[in-house]
């Protein structure tokens, strides 16, 4: 594939990032035998049904990778993982990562809608579900996809497998594995997208290990590290801040939870005696809120990470006093930069902001709309580069020239200050995109979804405040006809294969939208108008 395509960092970086030790050239494959090298017997990974120490999650991941050969499955190759927390999932992207194959990360929560697009755009030739979770049955599902998209070869299921490849079949003889370049991409991760459906992320092993390293620096990961894994599996937050992967770098455990409820983590928690886990600011909530009224025992957990979305302050402040732990706030991007606050800042710092890069590589600039640098704590958009920061995301060349500046930095779209000690602290967005609890909804996506039907003449979609999630979705709508009610609207979404996530949360039909100054729908108004609604009705 070319440049172009998979666009990477200059030659000039490269070698300056070998030069500072960022880069290693080791691969997922080559950590994995070193880990069974030095941990052996000690338990690696563990779900709700099974363990496995080092040395078996090596040799299994030895196994499997032999039967995905043996099914075809080839170096460079691409394979959808839409798996829920299990073992299964870290068994199937180490077996990927080791034989070159690149593992497509997609949520549970994905319907035919994404899926169809990123098998495409990603020209996938496996795919690989669970027969069922979380109450959907995935089987219908994979047979559309297995169908319509041409590049589908296999589909593999983790579970009752009907038609299909069952995914416990594929553990075979051991074969020798194919040469995997560090330099490669070992992964395409999805963005959360701000202009139509998600862009793919390619990130090569190189640039994924070095985050992990300086991660489990930063939250001071070991061989007693015991980390709960509640949010998605496939989300950067849980796979690599240090999450997962960065766990088993250390040689700690993972506890794969298969839900983020109280009902299911806290029991967990106690039993496992966690020390780090990671979640998303309206589950720091609930669990603050349960905590007090539930008499677990949190005395193991050391560090309670939140990230995904802007944690207020007053919840931060109950952290710690809660569940005398410390509190760690993390602003990071699938895209690459992760910034956290360390583990002995002061309490103000962990409490108002939302951290500082990683790493002395990255490279943060805040700038105006003219992309002049603004000053020391004044608000302006976050650019970024570095030696874990994507220089481009998969095959969208014409996206690249806007999403990235001339000299290689990411265009963010959050608006954050940055303060004299280097601490960001977010404080809006320019991207149109609604951060709904952490999960990220591109507006055009959903507008496409809804212009698309005969009786609607625009739609806009736009965030409204919400005290739990902090921001849901709000559609603005001008029909052609008739207006239609809010059930139909949601029948018709869901119909059309979209992520139940992305749904409005409210529907509000109008006769015209407010206009900029150039003429464009103004998002701006639309946020006000609704803000406004919610002040004067509550
Ligand atoms: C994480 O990754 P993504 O790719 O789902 O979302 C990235 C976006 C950021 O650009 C920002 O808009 C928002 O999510 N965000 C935050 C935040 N953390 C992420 N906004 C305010 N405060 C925060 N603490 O969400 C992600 C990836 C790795 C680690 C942690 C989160």
């Amino acid at each position: 594939m070319t440049r172009e395509e998979i666009p990477t960092w200059p030659q000039s970086f490269i070698d300056y990032y070998i030069e500072q030790g960022c880069w290693e050239g080791e691969t997922f494959g080559d950590i994995l035998s070193r880990l069974n090298n030095l941990y052996q017997e000690k338990i690696a990974v563990k779900d709700h049904t099974s363990a496995l120490s080092y040395r078996a999650l090596d040799e299994r991941v030895h196994q499997l990778a032999s039967g995905l050969l043996y099914l075809g499955i080839q170096p460079q190759d691409r394979v959808i993982i839409q798996l829920p927390n299990s073992i299964a999932f870290v068994e199937i992207i180490f077996a990927l990562f080791r034989i070159g194959a690149l593992p497509v990360f997609t949520l549970p929560a994905h319907r035919w809608s994404e899926l169809s697009y990123i098998a495409e755009k990603s020209e996938a030739v496996a795919y690989v579900v669970p027969d069922q979770y979380d109450g959907f049955g995935y089987l219908p599902l994979a047979r559309t996809i297995n169908k319509n998209i041409e590049s589908i070869q296999n589909v593999i299921v983790v579970g009752e497998e009907a038609e299909f490849t069952n995914y416990h079949s594929l553990f075979m003889e051991t074969q020798p594995m194919p040469a995997v370049s560090a330099d490669s991409v070992a992964f395409l991760q999805l963005s959360g997208g701000s202009t139509g459906l998600p862009k793919l992320i390619p990130r090569t092993h190189n640039d994924y290990i070095y985050s992990l390293k300086k991660s489990n620096e930063i939250c001071q990961m070991t061989t007693a590290s015991i980390y709960l894994a509640v949010l998605p599996a496939a989300h950067n937050f849980t796979l690599s801040s240090p999450g997962i992967l960065g766990t088993l770098l250390a040689g700690g455990k993972v506890i794969l939870s298969p839900s983020g409820s109280p009902e299911v983590a806290f029991p967990l928690m106690e039993k496992e005696r966690v020390t780090i886990t990671g979640l998303v600011p309206h589950l720091a909530l609930l669990w603050l809120d349960a905590a007090p009224r539930r008499s677990f025992d949190f005395s193991s957990l050391e560090v309670m990470q939140v990230g995904g979305a802007k944690f207020g302050s007053e919840a931060a402040k109950r952290v710690t006093p809660t569940f005398n732990c410390t509190l760690q706030q993390v602003f990071g991007m699938a895209e690459g930069l992760v910034n956290y606050t360390r583990l002995d800042d002061p309490a103000e710092v962990i409490i108002h902001t939302q951290g500082r890069p990683m790493s002395e590589y990255d490279e943060i600039l805040v700038v105006n709309a003219n992309d002049e640098p603004v000053g020391v704590n004044q608000p302006g958009e976050l650019l970024t580069r570095g030696p874990y920061t994507i220089r481009g995301y998969y095959k969208a060349q014409e996206h690249n020239k806007k999403a990235f500046t001339e000299n290689g930095f990411y265009r963010t779209g959050d608006i954050v200050c940055v303060d004299e000690h280097g601490y960001i602290t977010v404080t809006g967005r320019e991207k149109d995109q609604i951060n709904r609890g952490g999960e990220k909804i591109a507006a055009e996506e959903v507008e496409n979804h809804l212009i698309a039907h005969e009786q609607i003449f625009d739609a806009a979609i736009v965030s409204m405040p919400d005290a739990f999630l902090g921001e849901k979705s709000c559609a603005y709508m001008i029909s052609k006809s008739e207006e239609m009610d809010d059930s139909e609207l949601r029948t018709y979404l869901r119909d059309r294969g979209m992520a139940v996530y992305k749904i409005p949360d409210r529907f509000i039909w109008v006769n015209e939208f407010p206009q900029s100054g150039v003429g464009k729908t103004s998002k701006k108004d639309l946020r006000e108008a609704i803000k406004e609604f919610y002040n004067t009705n509550l």
